[in-house]
């Protein structure tokens, strides 16, 4: 290299493709014997929801049946139906949550 020589950085910058993760559901579903206040608590405390969105996560799986409480990777998905069927469980209630993966 001779002293008028500059060093250029190429302009192209290869990124490795990384695959992204597959998404998965946490469904909250319905059930006769939950009460209702309790499913809130459970929705604040394991999923950080406000009173509010917690409300209206509630009303809509004991209107419609189920709702989606959060779409996340495999793993933290999975912990966390767990973590709020276990709390449950703790107090005598059959509240469940299943996950699935999104299409
Ligand atoms: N259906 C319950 C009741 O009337 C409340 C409830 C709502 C339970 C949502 C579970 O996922 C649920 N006490």
């Amino acid at each position: 290299m001779s002293d008028n020589d500059v060093a250029l950085k190429p302009k192209i910058k290869v990124k490795p493709k990384l695959d992204k993760p597959k998404l998965y559901k946490v469904i909250l579903v319905n059930d006769d014997y939950t009460p209702r206040e309790f499913v809130i608590v459970i929705l604040k405390v394991v999923f950080r929801m406000s009173e509010e969105t917690g409300y209206r996560v509630m009303m809509t799986a004991h209107k419609l049946g189920s709702c989606v409480v959060v779409v996340c990777v495999r793993d933290i998905a999975e912990t966390k139906a767990k973590e709020g069927i276990d709390l449950a469980k703790e107090m005598g209630f059959p509240l469940m949550f299943t996950t699935e993966p999104e299409e």
